[in-house]
């Protein structure tokens, strides 16, 4: 590269290169310009917002510094890439990440300081960055964070959102939702003005011959509309290597804004246009594990797929080998179905544009491509309307018919005569209309498929994709268990914890190898040493008690037993027998004599997540949630006893500070639903113990820091057909302790009772599908464990250090060093600093 410019042009470029502020002063130094010159300020108004963002834009530069420098080292290296693609990134806040990432907190804290402000307030007017629903969104936060770290040459591809998750209020007990407009100012992305992409919708397909006999298929007309790169840096954790994420935002595609239309006056109809273009990109759809199949929605995935796919293409042909080659310098990774229209548009280009026959284009396809699958609820499997889907992309559904032929004959030939067999793998279910099964797209169309937790691969396995392992053998199918970084999830979000680790085990290796803290576990009887983790976790309970006085006036005692259920919304989740729970916990109290009362202990049960905007059940579950809270926290016979707390609008930063401040947290979905959960990791990792069920990572939780530091309860994957079934026969009476819970709703104690006949009818009528009633005892009995456990606090320190000593397993970092092992086959490369 550096040949071809001329030496003295060269030199002058060299003499004047960006560096990198390395000192306290040099900090500072940056951080006052950028308040004075880019922000227009001075010491006279700088408020905290300016000095948040003279210190984001500061942070900026050295980013994107290193950013350059690790783009060079990827071209010259030229190895394969890996490319994650997702339609949600969760990523959160990014100062303080940054900061500690690259090691320099302790100065730009100094720095801040003798400017006069504390870094804790600058890093809290930093807006959160919410382009994901939960779980998988902050999944591929995590991946990227790891990928930087590990210094492995990748690209994160999303959408940029106008729009994030919505922020919830709670007004009168209900959830109401309101805009998150987060892009006002965000100094972490970069428009990349001359990076755009024009994308097609709608039209037809003209077919014609060659002179030479091949048949040539054109898609043709309708809609077009632009997409603009911005990049986002992502810093890696003691490594230069900075990686990119890069998000598309859509407008009017220059050719398309129509200047006719605006300048003979029809001014309305062009805005119309412009706005349509805009709408693409405008919002995070706010649903969680579940499908609802809108034309917008597939806009958006092809959007992104395709702008995404023509620069992964560029990027390739740049480097002029052979397309057979692909495959060795290109992976790219599905996260879930949402990208699936990869592997069409991939073949489409090859076949349609580089006029490859079929079978190159179909291995090279199929030899880049990964599929991670997330839930195996048949509600959260996509499936896209035929009709509809022929309208939008008709290129791609003919193509999609072929991979289907093509797919159905092989198996014919495989298993000749098995037509059942045949209707149940095609990509295309018979109903009325018909629709495309996706995840059956991505099984065909990918190299490997994997899911996020050994139960959960194993599931895949042996119920919805048994057909595709019976096709393509087991080797296709494996596993990767989901992990947290420990650079968010500890050194960040518990940075006390963090120091005291390092003081045990002499440096902070075990952020970069974490299976480092097992170097802990000799120390687990050690008084002194309890003493100061016990002192940590009632310093961060003490910060979330300050923090739920501030904004909710409840008195909580930081001395109880803090119990905190927080995640998405959802039945399967089962936040209903939680709550359940909590008001039998009630009537027990209340039916106590004064002196059996007092050898109780305290409790502070604690819930937050967000519930999708149309999901009327979940929105119930939270309106019982405030509704006993406002019962129980104001009943004098109760006291401290017992108090019940909603988190208001949870999201990545208030996790980072509800994770160390746990003693119990509770991941307590219907065996077999959830297919990993990854905050119950986090809530480990920071020296809590958790009550759940033998479902998803908690199973693997468990086989690693032993069945006695954990709660387990309820009943197994195994039997919850046969109790699903027993139920819809009606052979099962409800457990008598959830009856006394539904009377009491019914008679009125947490007001209206028909405000919650939706929840009492799904445990009845509706057959109570999540299995409350069957887990509900030793749901009960468990939580009277935990409660003895809790008295014994040497024993409960003993268990929460081993616990932890016990996590390294969980790191995303040994999940990313499997993908790219086992699937993407990809190597690090240096990056000099
Ligand atoms: I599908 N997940 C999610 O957050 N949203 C979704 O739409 C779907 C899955 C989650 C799963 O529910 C979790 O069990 C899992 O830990 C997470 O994805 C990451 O794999």
């Amino acid at each position: 590269i550096e040949s071809s410019i001329p030496a003295p042009l060269r030199d002058t470029w060299k003499k004047f290169a960006a560096t990198e502020f390395s000192t306290k002063e040099e900090f500072q130094r940056e951080v006052v310009r950028h308040v004075e010159t880019t922000l227009a300020r001075s010491l006279y108004n700088c408020d905290e917002l300016a000095a948040y963002s003279g210190a984001a834009l500061a942070m900026r530069d050295k980013l994107i510094i290193d950013w350059n420098k690790t783009q060079q080292a990827h071209t010259l290296a030229d190895q394969k890439r890996v490319y994650y693609l997702s339609l949600e990134f969760l990523m959160g806040r990014t100062l303080d990440n940054a900061l500690l990432n690259r090691d320099i907190k302790d100065y730009a804290v100094e720095g801040v300081s003798e400017l006069g402000f504390r870094m804790e307030d600058l890093i809290d007017q930093e807006h959160d960055a919410a382009l994901g629903n939960g779980g998988l969104g902050r999944l591929a936060a995590c991946f990227l964070d790891s990928l930087a770290s590990l210094s492995y040459p990748a690209w994160g591809y999303g959408l940029r959102y106008r729009y994030g998750i919505f922020k919830q209020e709670i007004i009168d007990g209900y959830q109401v939702e309101v805009p998150d407009y987060w892009l006002d100012f965000n100094p972490w992305e970069f428009p990349r003005h001359d990076i755009t992409v024009d994308i097609m919708f709608y039209g037809y397909v003209r077919r014609y011959t060659e002179d030479d006999g091949s048949t040539v298929n054109i898609w043709e007309g309708g809609e077009v509309v632009q997409a603009l790169a911005y990049d986002v840096p992502i810093p890696g954790y003691g490594t230069s290597t900075t990686n990119n994420l890069r998000l598309w935002s859509s407008k009017p595609s220059t050719g398309e804004f129509d200047f006719q239309k605006f300048n003979s006056g029809d001014y309305e109809s062009s805005v119309r246009d412009q706005q349509r273009a805009e709408t693409i990109s405008a919002v995070l759809y706010p649903n969680d594990n579940i499908d609802v199949g809108k034309e917008l929605r597939l806009k958006q995935q092809y959007f992104w797929v395709a702008a995404s796919l023509y620069d992964i293409v560029r990027r390739f042909k740049k480097s002029h080998r052979a397309w057979t080659e692909f495959p060795h310098q290109v992976a790219i990774q599905l996260n879930d179905t949402h990208p699936t229209l990869a592997i069409v548009e991939l073949m489409r280009i090859l076949v349609d544009k580089e006029h490859l026959d079929w079978d190159t284009a179909w291995n090279i396809t199929t030899e880049t491509f990964g599929y991670t699958n997330h839930t195996v609820l048949p509600e959260a499997l996509e499936k896209w309307s035929v009709p509809l889907f022929q309208n939008l992309l008709p290129r791609h559904l003919q193509i999609i018919y072929d991979i289907n032929l093509f797919f159905l004959q092989s198996v014919e030939r495989r298993f000749p005569k098995d037509r059942e067999l045949l209707s149940r793998v095609s990509i295309i279910e018979e109903s009325n209309p018909q629709v495309i099964r996706m995840a059956y797209l991505a099984i065909i169309g990918s190299k490997k498929v994997n899911g996020v937790a050994e139960l959960h691969s194993d599931l895949i396995k042996t119920t919805i994709f048994k057909d595709f392992v019976k096709i393509f053998g087991p080797d296709k199918f494996t596993n990767v268990t989901n992990g947290v970084t420990p650079r968010r999830w500890l050194h960040q979000a518990n940075p006390q914890l963090s120091a005291l680790i390092k003081e045990k085990l002499g440096s902070y290796d075990f952020l970069k190898d974490l299976s480092l803290l097992s170097g802990l576990e000799k120390f687990a009887d050690d008084k002194s040493f309890q003493k100061e983790w016990m002192d940590i976790k009632f310093r961060n309970k003490q910060r979330l008690a300050k923090y739920i006085k501030d904004t909710t006036g409840i008195s909580v005692n930081p001395s109880a037993l803090f119990d905190i259920q927080v995640k998405r919304i959802h039945e399967y989740k089962r936040q209903q027998m939680n709550i359940f729970g909590v008001i039998s916990r009630y009537l027990s109290l209340k039916a106590m004599t004064k002196e059996e009362r007092a050898k109780q202990v305290p409790r502070v049960s604690i819930f937050g997540g967000k519930a999708a905007p149309g999901y009327w059940m979940a929105k119930t579950i939270i309106r019982l949630i405030t509704a006993v809270s406002e019962v129980v926290n104001n009943d004098v016979d109760i006291g401290d006893l017992l108090k019940v707390v909603f988190i208001e609008d949870y999201n990545v930063s208030k996790a980072e500070f509800l994770c160390p401040a746990s003693d119990l947290s509770e991941h307590i979905s219907t065996a077999g639903t959830e297919a990993s959960g990854t905050s119950n990791m986090k809530f480990v990792l920071n020296g809590g113990l958790i009550i759940g069920t033998c479902d998803g990572a908690n199973i693997e939780i468990t086989r690693e820091i032993g069945e006695e530091r954990i709660f387990l309860f309820g009943n197994l994957a195994e039997d919850v057909e046969d109790l699903r079934h027993a139920h819809r026969y009606g052979k099962t009476p409800m457990d008598p302790a959830l009856k006394e819970v539904c009377d009491e709703i019914q008679k009125g104690t947490f007001g209206e009772p028909g405000v919650f006949a939706g929840l009492i009818h799904a445990l009845t009528e509706g057959g109570d599908y999540y299995l409350v009633s069957d887990d509900f005892a030793s749901y009960l009995s468990t939580h009277k464990l935990v409660d003895e456990a809790f008295k014994d606090t040497a024993a409960w320190a003993h268990n929460t250090i081993v616990a932890v000593s016990r996590m390294g397993f969980f790191t995303s970092d040994r999940a990313i060093n499997e993908y790219a092992d086992e699937i993407w086959n990809i190597d690090p490369v240096k990056v000099d600093g």
